[in-house]
């Protein structure tokens, strides 16, 4: 079975998307998400421009050898564009794969380890009551885990604030600009958690996302802060390029920690799984290889009792969010699963086997990855360059968003 050509869709319902729709000479074909964020045409030129002419012609069979061929191949290698690039070929190449078998690709990767897979919902509020009713909602669906963040006194706009139950930082046009300071943001966290306690009681799970925002010992305090609530876990408490300041945190807080949606490799998070500075690595297909090297990660995170908990933001496209739900159901490290419903318009434009029910989602049993695009109507929504955006401390110097 040879791989023909390909298809690069880019598109924008709700949002920008780049699909990658891989042809065999079969008359078969495999999607692969390669949607990074504000920087969506850099990978879909990579894709197009550079990995598709190298691959036309190889036996589409061979996964494993072609992931191979674009990491080692390329001379030049990890970083978001390329792993991004490589992830798409790598999901499509499985899609392909369970279709010709005729399987779910859940099958493929081991078979079921459970019943479905426990999903997260992003609760906010410009208020803490606000958020206290958003989390509400999600507990009267039947979801048993849900994220909550609420709006810093005195900071115009902060990462997590939605309008409603819809949260969707990327912005079409200008780069937007906005502030932070993370001393107000520490003192207004545990507020928000003790009231959520106190209202949804011991068993629901509760998390949160700092968003690489405070410094090490800073993240530590906000950590031990909150350990009176349980949280499941704290994600991205300081930026990740520094493995040390997780040393210094986990010295200081017994709340669990969460990293790893903005790596791309094994390399970026070993050190961090290998001496259990964390314990929910959230790596994601699309960002981080495909399924073939999301596997690797899962068993070197396994080996050392960390679980997974993969991204799952709306700017991760269906075929991004079925292939997590095939690795989800089939590692038997997995924690939990990120989920935030996509646009009517994207599920419009991406139809899909898997579906939400009490909390918990299931991949579907079609073969591949069971998700398919309607690539007219993806047509009638071009591109649109949209960015994410760029926070300043109080006096205007560059800060992590
Ligand atoms: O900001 O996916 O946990 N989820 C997140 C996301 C990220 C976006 C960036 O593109 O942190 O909302
Ligand atoms: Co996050």
């Amino acid at each position: 079975m040879k791989i023909v050509g390909g298809t690069v869709i880019t598109c924008s319902p709700g949002r920008n998307f780049v699909t990658l729709k891989l042809e065999t000479d079969e008359g078969m074909y495999g999607l692969g998400d390669a949607t990074l964020n504000g920087r969506e045409l850099a990978v879909a030129s990579y894709l197009s421009d550079h990995v598709l002419p190298a691959i036309v012609g190889r036996d589409a069979r061979n996964i494993e050898d072609i992931w191979q061929f674009l990491y080692k191949g390329a001379y030049w290698r990890r970083g978001p564009v390329t792993m991004t690039a490589v992830a798409a070929v790598d999901t499509a190449l499985w899609d392909i794969k369970g279709k010709a078998l005729n399987v779910p690709v859940y099958q493929l990767l081991g078979g079921a380890s459970r019943d479905a897979v426990m999903v997260y919902g992003h609760a906010s509020g410009e208020t803490i009551e606000q958020a206290v009713e958003a989390v509400g909602r999600y507990v009267s669906q039947g979801y048993q885990a849900v994220r909550a963040q609420c709006s810093v006194p005195g900071l115009p706009q902060t990462y997590g604030i939605g309008r409603g139950d819809r949260y969707e930082p990327a912005a079409r046009g200008a780069v937007s600009e906005t502030r932070w300071s993370s001393a107000r943001y520490l003192g207004s966290v545990a507020p928000l958690f003790e009231r959520l306690r106190r209202e949804f009681g011991p068993d629901l799970h509760l998390l949160h996302d700092v968003h690489h925002r405070l410094t090490p010992i800073e993240a530590a305090r906000l950590g031990r802060a909150l350990e009176p609530y349980a949280l499941f876990w704290l994600e991205d408490p300081t930026p990740a390029d520094n493995h040390e300041g997780f040393r210094l945190i986990r010295q200081h807080t017994t709340t669990p920690l969460a990293v790893g949606e903005v790596f791309n490799s094994i390399h970026d998070c070993r050190a961090l799984i290998e001496e259990q500075l964390i314990d929910y690595i959230r790596t994601t297909v699309v960002h981080a290889g495909g399924l073939s090297h999301m596997r690797k990660i899962a068993s070197l995170a396994e080996l050392h009792g960390v679980r997974t908990g993969s991204h799952g933001a709306t700017d991760l496209s269906p075929v991004c969010l079925a292939a997590a739900l095939h690795f989800d159901l089939s590692v038997h490290n997995f924690g939990i699963q990120e989920y935030m419903p996509h646009s009517d318009e994207t599920e419009r434009v991406f139809s899909h086997a898997y579906a939400f029910a009490g909390g918990a989602m299931h991949p579907g049993d079609a073969p591949g990855l069971g998700v398919d695009i309607d690539e007219r109507l993806a047509a009638s929504f071009p591109y649109q360059r949209a960015y994410l955006p760029v926070a300043r401390l109080m006096d205007g110097t560059v800060h992590d968003w």
